[in-house]
Parts: C-alpha cells; sequence; structure tokens
C-alpha cells in the first residue's frame, strides 16, 4: 500500500514537473523567493545549529573532500601516539570508517607538530593523487604525494612521494594547510617557524619558505637531480626572475590556521593567528598575480609589533578583520579560519564566512566583498546548548563535497555539522506551515543536486523528497 502509494506521489510529480515552467508554479515561486529576507539581511538572518557527526577520533583537525565525491569526507586527525592518521566518514550513514584511510607514523609529537593538511589532486578520479602536510620525528615539515589503492576507502601506504620538505626551528607555528586553488596549483601555508615575535624575521624574509604562502605545481619538477623536490615553479609567482625564492606566493604571515578559496568567487581567506593581542583575517580576490606582503612581525593585526627595518605601511596588506584576544578573561586566544559557506542546505547563508576562537569556542560569521565588512553575526549561541558554556578548542572547519560545513573539537574528537536550524525543514517558502508554496519549491528544483528540498539527504530532488512533503502536509509541528 505505501509502495503504491509513492509510485502514485512520483507519477504525480513527473507530471507536475512538465508544468513546473508554466505560470502559476513560476508565480508561486516567486511569492515564496519575494517571503525570503532581503540580500542584505540574508546571512544574517538565517540561524544554523550543529549536528553530531561522528566522536571518538583522535585530535582531529581537519576536513576534505576528495572532487565531487559526495558520499564521504576525510578527517585528518593530527595524531595519536606518534601516529597521524586520515579517517574516512560515509555521509550516507554517518559511520566513522574503522580502518584508516592512510596512516603516517612517525610524526612529531611536541606541541603543534603531527599531521595537519590534506588536499586531494584536482583529477583524483583518474590518478588517484592525494597530499598531506605533516611534521616528521625530526621536527621539519613534509609534504608528500600518496596513492589510492585499488580499495576506495583505503590509500597505499607504500605510495608516499616527497614533494618538499623544509625544516623547522622551533615546535610551534608549523602552519600545516594546504590546497589546491582554482589555478590547480597547490598552495601551502608555512608558519613563521615559531618560538614568539618572529625571533629570525621568517616571515620578512623572502629568501626563506618560513612565514609564507606558497605556491607550486605538483604536476611538474623543476628538479630531476632531487628526490626530495618533486614540484614544479608556476612561471607567474611572483618571485619569478627577481630576489626571493619562487616557490613564494604571499608574505608576511605568522601561522595561518586555515585558509580556503571561496568555491564560487576564487577570493582567498587567509586567517592568521596573532602574538598576544590580535586576530586576524587577510584576503586575496581572485585576480590576485601574488606578492602581498600581510605584514606580520612588523604588524600583528592593525598594530605596529616590531616595525624595525620594516617597509612603510602602504606598501603591506593589512587584515580586513581583526579581534582582540588581550585583556583580563579575554577567552579568546587564536582564530581558526573557516569557509564561505556555498552549500546545498542554506541557499540564504551563502556568502557568509564562517570563523572561530580555538580556545573560546566563539563561532561568528561575516560577509566580505574585498571593500566592505557586512552581516558579522556572533553566532555561538547558536551552537551552544541552552545553559552550557561555548564547547572550546575549535581546531578547524571543513567542507564537503556539496559545500555544507563541518566543524572539529581537537580535544573532544568530535566532528559536527552546521545545519539549517528549523524543526520544519519542509517548510522551505518558510511560512510556517507546509503546502502548496513548498510543494511548488520542490517541484521547481526536482532533480536538482544540491537543494533544501533534499530532505533525505540523497543528493537529488525527487519522488522520496516529494513522499515527505506530503506527508507533512500541514501546519509545522
Ligand atoms: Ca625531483
Ligand atoms: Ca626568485
Ligand atoms: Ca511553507
Ligand atoms: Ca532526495
Amino acid at each position: 500500500m505505501k509502495m503504491s502509494l509513492i509510485a502514485g506521489v512520483a507519477a504525480l510529480a513527473a507530471g507536475a514537473v512538465a508544468v513546473a515552467s508554466g505560470p502559476e508554479i513560476t508565480e508561486l515561486d516567486a511569492r515564496a523567493v519575494e517571503a525570503a529576507p532581503a540580500a542584505g539581511e540574508r546571512t544574517a538572518g538565517v540561524t544554523v545549529k550543529r549536528e553530531l557527526v561522528s566522536t571518538g577520533l583522535s585530535n582531529p583537525l581537519y576536513v576534505t573532500h576528495a572532487p565531487g565525491d559526495t558520499s564521504r569526507i576525510f578527517v585528518v586527525e593530527q595524531r595519536s601516539g606518534s601516529v597521524g592518521r586520515i579517517r574516512i566518514i560515509d555521509l550516507a550513514t554517518d559511520d566513522l570508517l574503522p580502518t584508516p584511510f592512510l596512516s603516517i607514523s612517525p610524526v612529531g609529537t611536541a606541541s603543534e607538530q603531527g599531521l595537519l593538511g590534506l588536499a586531494f589532486h584536482p583529477d583524483y578520479d583518474n590518478n588517484g593523487f592525494f597530499y598531506v602536510y605533516y611534521t616528521n620525528s625530526a621536527g621539519a615539515t613534509v609534504i608528500s604525494r600518496f596513492s589510492v589503492s585499488g580499495d576506495p576507502n583505503v590509500a597505499d601506504a607504500g605510495s608516499e612521494q616527497i614533494v618538499m620538505t623544509f625544516g623547522q626551528p622551533f615546535a610551534n607555528h608549523n602552519g600545516g594547510w594546504i590546497g589546491f586553488g582554482p589555478d590547480g596549483y597547490l598552495y601551502i601555508a608555512s608558519g613563521d617557524g615559531g618560538s614568539g615575535g618572529d625571533p629570525g624575521n621568517r616571515a620578512q624574509n623572502i629568501n626563506t619558505l618560513l612565514g609564507k604562502m606558497l605556491r607550486i605545481d605538483v604536476d611538474g619538477d623543476d628538479f630531476p637531480g632531487s628526490s626530495t623536490q618533486n614540484y614544479a615553479i608556476p612561471a607567474d609567482n611572483p618571485f619569478v626572475g627577481i630576489a626571493g625564492r619562487d616557490e613564494i606566493w604571499a608574505y608576511g604571515l605568522r601561522n595561518p590556521w586555515r585558509n580556503a578559496f571561496d568555491r564560487d568567487t576564487g577570493d582567498f581567506f587567509m586567517a592568521d593567528v596573532g602574538q598576544n593581542n590580535w586576530e586576524e583575517i587577510n584576503f586575496q580576490p581572485a585576480d590576485s598575480d601574488g606578492g602581498e606582503n600581510y605584514g606580520w612581525r612588523c604588524y600583528e593585526g592593525n598594530a605596529p609589533f616590531s616595525t624595525g627595518g620594516c617597509p612603510p605601511p602602504a606598501e603591506l596588506e593589512f587584515p580586513f578583520y581583526v579581534y582582540s584576544i588581550s585583556g583580563f578573561s579575554n577567552p579568546n586566544c587564536s582564530i581558526t579560519g573557516g569557509y564561505v559557506y556555498r552549500g546545498c542546505a542554506m541557499p540564504n547563508l551563502q556568502g557568509a564566512y564562517f570563523f572561530a576562537d580555538f580556545c573560546s569556542g566563539f563561532i561568528w560569521s561575516l560577509e566580505y566583498d574585498g571593500e566592505n565588512v557586512s552581516n558579522l553575526v556572533d553566532r555561538t549561541s547558536q551552537f551552544t546548548p541552552s545553559g552550557q558554556s561555548p564547547q572550546q578548542w575549535i581546531s578547524s572547519f571543513g567542507e564537503d563535497a556539496r559545500g555544507e560545513l563541518y566543524i572539529c573539537y581537537l580535544f573532544s574528537g568530535q566532528v559536527w555539522r552546521i545545519v539549517p536550524d528549523t524543526t520544519c525543514p519542509e517548510d522551505l517558502s518558510g511560512d510556517g506551515s507546509i503546502g502548496s508554496a513548498d510543494l511548488a519549491i520542490l517541484l521547481g528544483s526536482w532533480g536538482s543536486t544540491c537543494s533544501p528540498a533534499d530532505f533525505d539527504g540523497d543528493g537529488l530532488v525527487g519522488s522520496a523528497d516529494l513522499a515527505i512533503l506530503l506527508g507533512n502536509w500541514g501546519a509545522c509541528q
């Protein structure tokens, strides 16, 4: 009986889709859109909450996905003992697979050392290559390529090829984020080498790889005589042909802890951890030629830190957003950069850049268009159960293939998902009931692979979602 009902509903849907572009449906759709908040208030007006995805991880500090793979996310575990691991979560069930995708041992075990970054090759589907950033047992940075095995859920542990390695004078400020840009090149955040105050003045020194955003071409090898340098230099890197290391894309960074390209615009957001007073977010527009000096050790945020021998302020790129960590009982200590939301579940949240503070667990979002910050929202309470303190130790955000966002909590070993704060997800029009306006929206997105009308989360708007909507017809409960 139930099956025939669903089949009947599907047939109804198929018939309705044929007229989905007709005047009546279009009008309903337009009305539904008009009911949504105005563009300038969209992201600020959207409330979200978190949903537990997985627990029991060992110091999770990154979540990412393979290109186009909507079925899984990959979680980076910094270390358990001296073993750094990559774990897989099956998004159909949110189950954490018991067998790691990859284990790397030994990794450094002091301070901020361990497995810190992961990025899949843009052509992973065909070549099976992915890249990791870790500090080894000597504390040095290693960026390596591995390959997937015949089992898509297990990497070939023997496939390591070192791409690049460089020393780290101290155990902190290793950077560790890596990611492919829209240009197909691998970007690498290195950190200033550590201690405090950049005692070696490395971030401002264009002859060292520390304190930088690097940019390399992993598909070439400009160093055929070296087994530990397996990359090429993009010809348009800013220091090619002039003084300075050719790998450098931008400099003057202290410990850029989590960076992201806006997957829609290509703009680059770099969150740089401050020393004692200011946390900052830096911006690089998609059309940048690179070479920016983001100012560290000369400036912390917008405040002079140690300006001896520094270029004039006009030659520096200052952050577009800062917040204070100084002062008695200030709970904030260290920024954790996130992502510009471009997911499917919350269309009105498009364009909101999420970030957090590691120590306080505070979470904010804002919009930035390259000139102005708008719609800054402290979302901490949206992620905090009533009567509790904010959960601390946010080590990273992460993004799945659809653009939905995740939050990693380092010491509690948890990964959470950011989801719409609604008890009535079928009320697509937001008018408080489930009815014809919602049906029109669903039918208008029939077959879509990216829509809030995908209620069952299978990646497609279809008959199962229609059945859910019809089954809940009426007032939101
Ligand atoms: Ca080589
Ligand atoms: Ca050069
Ligand atoms: Ca409705
Ligand atoms: Ca669906």
